[in-house]
């Protein structure tokens, strides 16, 4: 079945719990990136490892072999089970990431396409399909490819093959959750489940439409 990922960008470390405890049954996987971590600190992700639902680090590495190497290390020290990594640093930076993260008994998903209008103006043209088959010559274990543009999944999909896709996009930057899910592995939702009056009720109802 495709998964439901929570996005959690809001910025204070007990409503994310909060917002995280009561999601947790509807919800498959739990992404944290720069806007919970650096208001709150790395510290959340051991707090809220403990809810059972894996974390995903969405810090879209993109350095020096060596330097990812050492980000990928901390992520992995800090509970986290996958990290997103962008690919366009080359094949050997992307190396470092999978390496890390194999070796820690977890997963590592490459940017592929971003999802928000801005992105075509460097992703289309030929490099979100380069950038895809970097992260299978590099062994990463998925892609992330845009909601927002389903018939771009399935172009990457001919890339990946039975990689996975995860899918952000969907909800408030107008992606629909019937039309990707059936085409994706894992569906990425943020605010259109933490900005509900009823944030339980809301990852409820994605969660009812997940193929
Ligand atoms: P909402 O737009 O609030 O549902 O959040 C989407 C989440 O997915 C945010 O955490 C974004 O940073 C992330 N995201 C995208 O929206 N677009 C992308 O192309 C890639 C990501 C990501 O890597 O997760």
């Amino acid at each position: 079945m495709t998964e439901l990922i929570l996005a959690l960008d809001v910025r204070g470390g007990k409503e994310a719990l909060a917002i995280a405890e009561a999601c947790a049954p509807y919800i498959d996987r739990i992404k944290l990136g720069y806007p919970l971590v650096l208001a709150a600190g790395l510290a959340v992700a051991g707090e809220m490892a403990a809810l059972g639902r894996p974390l995903i680090a969405d810090f879209k590495v993109a350095d020096i072999p060596n330097t990812n190497r050492l980000i990928a290390e901390e992520v992995f020290a800090a509970g986290f089970s996958s990290l997103i990594a962008h690919a366009f640093t080359g094949s050997d930076a992307v190396a470092a990431c999978v390496d890390v993260a194999h070796a820690n008994g977890g997963e590592c998903y490459v940017v592929a396409e971003m999802s928000h209008p801005g992105a075509v103006e460097f992703f289309h043209g030929g490099v979100a399909e380069r950038l895809a088959e970097t992260a299978v010559a590099c062994g990463a274990d998925g892609i992330i490819a845009p909601a927002t543009r389903p018939g771009r999944i399935a172009r990457l999909r001919e890339i990946v093959g039975n990689r996975a896709i995860l899918s952000p996009g969907v909800g408030t930057q107008g992606g629909e959750m019937e039309r990707v899910a059936p085409l994706v592995d894992g569906v990425i939702v943020g605010r259109s489940i933490y900005e509900a009056p009823d944030p339980a009720a809301a990852a409820a109802a994605y969660a009812a439409l997940r193929r």
